[in-house]
């Protein structure tokens, strides 16, 4: 008999579908570990951080136009889950001396790892009780943050960033909902903007999907057109310092697998310790075609935080 599972929220799947050999699986800790950064690494990517990835950035640099690639955080953001961001002004305190100066701030109600434009560290994400490296998040939990791998190791990021524009290659403004991007789009997308990848990049996806970003939350958390794992598996092999698109997992959702639930999350942050960075506002790059620029981003330094929501900016 052909019955139907709820899988999450809204996604039903006949229990034939179910029994058929997963179109990816997570391979065995004895292929990933030890990380071809070390044993005891914490860092996966951001190792390519050295002074010459700053110096071939820095090449990029002609005209020092800053072009701001994350977005401002607010109450209106489009939030996954249960994630929130509410400001409470806490105005103004008076101070008794001559000068009667008043003082204002606020108090934020939110998340700071994972909501708004975000930097997706490798305590983020694992297989079972396994995180990048083969760490153990049982082992390495405390009620303060994790204990390995905090996004507080990750450190300034300045390198190459690369646009890759495959909603332009597509001649679309926004890609589909649920499209899965291919290899064949993303080296067409190259081979027409002329641009290749090198070791150490920032790649940012361009889909098109940033347009629905405070306008129809809805929507933008439902689904989303990204890579999918066979053009993750690509990008990866080109060794990058992380991977970035304007739409809020990276990769395509829900996976056209209905047995995969964000397998670009696990191939990225739990195999190969690739960072990902999510929801970022990519319509200016896009517009002004930017497709080589001096990348830089900095994660909050949250001791043992899974992530951190960050203002990259694109220097050309
Ligand atoms: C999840 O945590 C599911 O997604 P993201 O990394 O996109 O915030």
């Amino acid at each position: 008999m052909n019955l139907f599972v709820a899988l999450g929220a809204s996604v039903l799947v006949s229990t034939a579908a179910l029994a058929q050999t997963p179109t990816w699986s997570p391979p065995p800790e004895s292929q990933r570990c030890p990380s071809k950064w070390g044993a005891q690494d914490e860092r996966g990517s951001a190792n390519h951080q050295k002074p010459a990835a700053v110096m071939n950035a820095a090449k990029l640099i002609k005209t020092g136009e800053v072009i701001e690639i994350g977005h401002v955080l607010s109450e209106k953001m489009p939030f996954f889950g249960t994630r929130r961001f509410d400001v409470h002004a806490k105005r103004t305190f008076m101070n008794q001396p001559s000068n009667r100066r008043g003082s204002n701030e606020e108090i934020v109600v939110s998340e700071i790892g994972q909501v708004g434009t975000q930097f997706d560290g490798f305590a983020h994400q694992t297989h079972e009780n396994s995180w990048y490296n083969c760490y153990k998040v049982d082992e390495n939990t405390t009620r303060t943050g994790f204990n390995k791998l905090g996004i507080h190791n990750v450190g300034a990021l300045f390198t190459r960033g690369v646009l890759i524009d495959v909603a332009a290659f597509k001649e679309v403004e926004t890609l589909p909902d649920t499209y899965e991007i291919t290899v064949e789009d993303l080296e067409g997308a190259l081979k027409k903007q002329n641009t290749t990848l090198q070791a150490g990049d920032a790649v940012l996806i361009n889909t098109g999907w940033n347009k629905l970003w405070a306008k129809d939350n809805a929507r933008y958390v439902k689904s989303c057109p990204g890579i999918g794992v066979k053009a993750a598996e690509w990008l990866i092999a080109k060794d990058p310092m992380l991977l970035g698109s304007d739409n809020w997992p990276v990769e395509v959702s829900p996976n056209p697998d209905p047995q995969l639930s964000l397998p670009v999350h696990q191939i990225a942050l739990v195999v190969n310790g690739v960072h990902l960075l999510e929801n970022l506002k990519l319509d200016e790059l896009a517009q002004k075609q930017v497709y080589e620029f001096a990348f830089v981003l900095q994660p909050l330094k949250i001791q043992g935080g899974s992530g951190s929501t960050v203002a990259p900016i694109a220097v050309r």
